[in-house]
Order: structure tokens, then C-alpha cells, then sequence
């Protein structure tokens, strides 16, 4: 007889539907639409500008890199309360999730901007997978970027959340070869952005729409051709139960800038967090995820 612990997750059903684990199974990733609103994305879009461009006017905790064609702010949450709506929102964490038994870690949140920058005839862009600063040799599975799905169950140990701030028109940001989340196989030199076997997708996107992807996945971002910065608000999640990565979050000494949900979605935990619980009651009501 099998003795097993009582936090398992082999009963542990996925709040994902039949549809989405099939499509993330298959693509390695997942859009949802119009996740925040107008008014909250004229909000965000005010302050990550604001802070861009007077580095000095960011509060102490952020960090704010400023280069030639775009920037970067981290850690978000911690410079106005309005990026929790990015972090804690529900109908992305619904899919998080799903996606590893309940039970996410926030490991980083950034404010990217990404502007048109003058590129060479014939220079492309590469794509990459997320190694968490260990790269293993292909054909292994890393366990900080895992993808693995049976029985009618699924599981991604890091899941990245990108939520746009700006329209994205095809051929622009985030870039990805559907379905290499899964492959074992050594990604061959010859294969290129645009290669005929299987080409990179890119999305289209409204303001205030979300990719979530596996970062498993072949992906990269296409040069930015538009006249205004691509901004995109990353919440990179792990699997609580295990990883520690940027163990530095959730910075105590600044733990008044952010709320309890907030502090407890960034620290290690082995059970079910509060605002996971929540998540969880509202969905077995029946009731609408904000
Ligand atoms: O800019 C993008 O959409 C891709 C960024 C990326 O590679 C990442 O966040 O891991
Ligand atoms: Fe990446």
C-alpha cells in the first residue's frame, strides 16, 4: 500500500478548464484578455513614465535602470500599490494556479520599456530559455524552469506573466515558438526566428491584455517598430513549496509599502496562502474573479 503525505497533489484537482490545459499543454502558453482596467492602466502608465524619466523621484526600494532605447523598474509592488493589480490579480492567479497546485511564489516584478531602436539589415532577434543563472545541458530538465503534464494533470514550476500597457501589433514584442516548452530534443543551430519548420509567433494585443508563458519556452521580444515604448509589467511566479529564487523578496525593511497578500505572495511557503484560499472559495461560488 502507497503512503502518501497529506499535501499531496495527486488528488489536488486544476482550477484550469479541460481547454486550457489542453492549450497550454500543446502552445506553452495562454492569452487573457483585458485583465485590468483603463483607468488603472492610465495609473501605472503615469507613474512607470514618471519614474523613467526622474529616476531620482522613484521611492527608495525601486530600483530604476535607465538605457538608451527602453528601462527597467523592479521591484514593482513596492513603488505604488497599483502594480498589486498586476501580482495579485485574480484572474491571472486563477491560471497561475492552476498551473502549479495552488500554490504560486513571486519571485520578481519588473516595468519594462522597450523603445524603437535603429537595427542592421539582416539583424534578428534571439530567442532563449529562462535559466535562472543555471543552464542545464539540453535534453535535461532543469527543476527551477519545469514543464510537465500526465494523468490529466499539470504542472509548470515557473510560469511568467506578462501584462501590456500599450497595444502591441503583430511583429512586435513578445516573440515565442509555440510548443518547445515541452521538447527534448537539442535545439538545432540551423533554426532561426523565421524558419520554415516552425516559426516564431508574435501577438496581438490591447492594452491591458496578458500573455502567460512558460519560460521552458523558445521566446524572445521582436524589435519594437512603433513610435511609442512598448511598456509590459513581468510577474515571474514559482512553484512555493521549493524554490527560493531572489530570496531577497519580500524586503522586510520595506514591507509597509505593500499589503499583507502582497508580502505573503512573495515569501516561501509550504501550504495554501490566504489569498490563494480566497481565489479558490470564489471560485466554487460561482462568483466573478476581479
Ligand atoms: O520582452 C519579452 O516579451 C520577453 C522577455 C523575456 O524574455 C522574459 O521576460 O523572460
Ligand atoms: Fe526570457
Amino acid at each position: 500500500m502507497l503512503i502518501r503525505g497529506s499535501d499531496s497533489a495527486i488528488d489536488l484537482p486544476s482550477i484550469l478548464t479541460e481547454e486550457e490545459k489542453w492549450y497550454f499543454d500543446l502552445q506553452g502558453y495562454l492569452i487573457l484578455r483585458q485583465v485590468i482596467t483603463a483607468d488603472e492602466i492610465n495609473q501605472m502608465l503615469r507613474l512607470g513614465s514618471h519614474w523613467l524619466e526622474q529616476p531620482d523621484q522613484a521611492p527608495p526600494p525601486l530600483r530604476v535602470t535607465v538605457k538608451e532605447y527602453g528601462g527597467v523598474i523592479n521591484p514593482l509592488p513596492y513603488g505604488d500599490r497599483i502594480f498589486e493589480r498586476t501580482s495579485l490579480n485574480e484572474k491571472v492567479l486563477r491560471v497561475v494556479m492552476g498551473l502549479m497546485w495552488n500554490r504560486p511564489r513571486l519571485f520578481n516584478c519588473a516595468l519594462v520599456q522597450q523603445k524603437k531602436e535603429p537595427v542592421s539589415a539582416g539583424e534578428k532577434e534571439k530567442l532563449h530559455r529562462d535559466t535562472s543563472g543555471f543552464d542545464f545541458p539540453d535534453g535535461f530538465r532543469n527543476p527551477h524552469n519545469d514543464y510537465q503534464a500526465g494523468n490529466g494533470q499539470i504542472y509548470s514550476n515557473y510560469i511568467n506573466t506578462a501584462i501590456t500597457l500599450v497595444d502591441v501589433p503583430k511583429e512586435n514584442g513578445f516573440t515565442c515558438i509555440p510548443g518547445t516548452h515541452k521538447s527534448e530534443i537539442n535545439f538545432p543551430d540551423s533554426l532561426d526566428i523565421d524558419n520554415l519548420w516552425a516559426p516564431a509567433e508574435t501577438f496581438e494585443l490591447q492594452a491591458g491584455d496578458c500573455l502567460i508563458f512558460s519560460p521552458r519556452l523558445m521566446h524572445g521580444a521582436r524589435y519594437w517598430k512603433m513610435a511609442y515604448p512598448r511598456m509590459v509589467i513581468f510577474n515571474r511566479y514559482q512553484f512555493s513549496f521549493y524554490f527560493n529564487e531572489n530570496c531577497s523578496l519580500p524586503l522586510k525593511d520595506h514591507a509597509d509599502r505593500i499589503s499583507a497578500d502582497q508580502f505573503e505572495l512573495e515569501s516561501i511557503q509550504r501550504g495554501k496562502k490566504e489569498f490563494a484560499r480566497r481565489i479558490l472559495d470564489k471560485i466554487k461560488r460561482g462568483e466573478k474573479l476581479c
